[in-house]
């Protein structure tokens, strides 16, 4: 399971950062040689310094292993990766379960450097690695008929100590729009940092849509189900009123309970900066146009 582009330096030679910014300097020196601009070049872009792995890896969401933000770290290890299949079925030409080292031995693995949004009004930017997921769905064949795609999270109550209590509808479910879906934005991240991705992150493979609220970037995926109807969501489930199905991040459109127009940016220790919210998490130019004549405050 690891990340095709691995290079020679061996963990323990560095640290993650140390080789993501090694990368970063070769990548630049060769978008500079053939005139390409990446979506890595975004590295210095304002409000893109990646948080370090330690904060990435150790103050996460992932309530199946607990609600405590330390508790992922804590309790992730006991998930069992491998083997790992994904069934995709629903509206696709090619149903089936899918192995994991299957899908990734077809994949084309990206660096993508995304803020993460979580809907608790705080932030990170993580270096991902990753496929499109328009990519997976092309492997699958996608139907006529399909209009949405249906997320599911591995359940196992025995490896998982959240999901012994009801703090939500287990398991964990999200959907997006079919063309949200094929958004070449829109991936399946498999590694941070060009590592493995931790399972406290989600491994071996969770959604990111960079423009959403964390909530929809689902993890440690096992199904996914293309249909003609609008799939529940788990938070909208466990709170109507306070998650919609969207879940775009909006500085305009406040959560019940407290405003969206600024999030704490985490990392440096006490004096985490705050900083102002972006329409789509500052994805705006590549994404609006999915919500042309669409009322935002309505389809929250
Ligand atoms: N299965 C599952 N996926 C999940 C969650 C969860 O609790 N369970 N939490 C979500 C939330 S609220 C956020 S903010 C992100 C956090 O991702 P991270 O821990 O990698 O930063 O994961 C999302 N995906
Ligand atoms: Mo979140």
């Amino acid at each position: 399971m690891a990340n095709r582009w691995t290079n020679d330096l061996t963990e323990r030679d560095v640290t993650p950062e140390q080789v993501f910014m090694n990368r970063r300097q070769w990548m630049a020196g060769a978008a500079a040689g053939l005139g390409l601009a990446g979506i890595g070049g975004q590295a210095r872009a304002e409000g893109m310094e990646p948080n370090s792995w330690e904060e990435i890896t150790s103050y996460n969401n992932y309530y199946e292993f607990g609600t405590g933000k330390d508790d992922p770290y804590k309790n992730a290890r006991r998930l069992k990766i491998d083997p790992w299949t994904v069934r995709i079925d629903g509206l696709v030409e090619r149903p089936g379960d899918y192995a994991f080292d299957d899908i990734m031995s077809k994949m084309t693995i990206e660096e993508r450097l995304y803020r993460l949004r979580c809907v608790e009004a705080w932030s990170m930017v993580v270096p991902w690695n990753g496929f499109e997921l328009a990519d997976l769905l092309d492997m699958a064949g996608v139907q006529a008929g399909a209009k949405y795609v249906a997320f599911e999270t591995v359940l196992r109550k025995d490896e998982m100590p959240g999901t012994r209590y009801p703090v939500l509808d287990w398991p964990y479910v999200e959907g997006l729009r079919l063309d949200e879906a094929m958004h070449p934005l829109t991936i399946m991240a498999t590694g941070i940092y060009g590592r493995d991705i931790p399972k406290q992150n989600g491994a071996p493979l969770r959604l990111v849509v960079p423009w959403k609220y964390g909530f929809k970037s689902i993890k440690s995926v096992v199904r996914v189900t293309l249909t003609d109807k609008e799939p529940p969501t788990s938070w909208n489930k466990a709170n109507p009123d306070e998650y919609g199905f969207y879940g775009n991040v909006n500085p305009q459109v406040d959560h019940p309970r407290w405003s969206q127009a600024t999030e704490r940016r985490i990392g440096g220790g006490l004096f985490s900066p705050r900083v102002e919210t972006l329409m789509f998490n500052g994805y705006g130019d590549e994404v609006a146009g999915l919500y042309d004549g669409m009322d935002l405050k309505r389809f929250f």
